[in-house]
């Protein structure tokens, strides 16, 4: 981490609902799908987590989705300033809190187990590299079979001119969304050591290698998508 690093700190959970809605493409129907995807595969009397979530986005989707009692959903995060703001938010997003736990901690210390749903919705790229097939080897091992992992990413491709050009298409995207370019400029410059994007292919590779089936990405815009894989 250097000075001028991105931090998820007081003064950007603040302002995250705008930044992440005005900076993800697709952020709001990836995050309502993740509702749908959980309804359709949670399991009877087990456990979803929402691994980085912020201020609860996929949390709340997913809780306003499922009708059923038997599901807890914990919540983790190791920004304090995201977690208490997510607590102060809960009654005014989801009619049943008691379904939903909120832990501050770093999700590679997250105990998982009896999982049937597992989110990591933008938020695998800012675990350090070499630490994500640890990671993802203690998620696969704490989940059920026949649950479901879901990974939403910023991604890079192969292929150089393509790479540019999505590059160039979310820039763009960002101006309409009402970002200058400097601001854009800035933000790049402070993710820079802190969100690690990767290609598809080394998504797809490591989760088969870890013993995931049926990857693949169902949606993607530009250099942004979001994975499904099966247990
Ligand atoms: C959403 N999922 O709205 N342990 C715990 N939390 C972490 C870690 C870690 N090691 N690394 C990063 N985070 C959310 C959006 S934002 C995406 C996720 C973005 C947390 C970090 O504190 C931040 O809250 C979140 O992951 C990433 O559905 O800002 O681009």
């Amino acid at each position: 981490m250097l000075p001028g690093d991105f931090v998820f700190d007081a003064k950007v959970a603040n302002v995250f609902e705008d930044m992440i809605n005005r900076s993800i493409p697709g952020y709001s129907t990836i995050t309502a799908m993740i509702g749908v995807l959980a309804e359709r595969y949670c399991q009877a009397n087990s456990t979803i987590y929402d691994l980085g979530c912020s201020l609860g986005g996929a949390s709340f989707a997913v809780l306003n989705r499922i009708q059923r009692e038997d599901i807890q959903l914990i919540a983790v995060d190791n920004s304090k300033a995201m977690i208490e703001k997510l607590k102060e938010t809960v009654s005014d997003n989801i009619k049943n809190p008691r379904n939903l736990s909120c832990q501050c901690e770093d999700i590679l210390d997250t105990d998982i187990s009896n999982a049937s749903v597992v989110i990591l919705n933008f938020t695998l790229q800012f675990v350090p590299a070499e630490q994500r097939t640890e990671l993802l080897k203690k998620v696969f091992a704490g989940m059920r079979v026949g649950g479901i992992l879901i990974i939403s990413e910023k991604i890079t491709f192969p292929d150089k001119k393509l790479n540019q050009l999505f590059i160039e298409m979310y820039h763009s995207f960002k101006e309409n969304m009402g970002y200058s370019k400097l601001e854009i400029a800035q933000k790049r410059a402070a993710l820079e050591n802190v969100l690690l994007p990767e290609t598809l292919e080394i998504h797809k590779t490591r989760l088969t290698e870890i013993g995931f089936r049926s990857f693949d990405a169902w949606f993607q815009c530009f250099n942004f998508a979001s994975m499904v894989a099966f247990k």
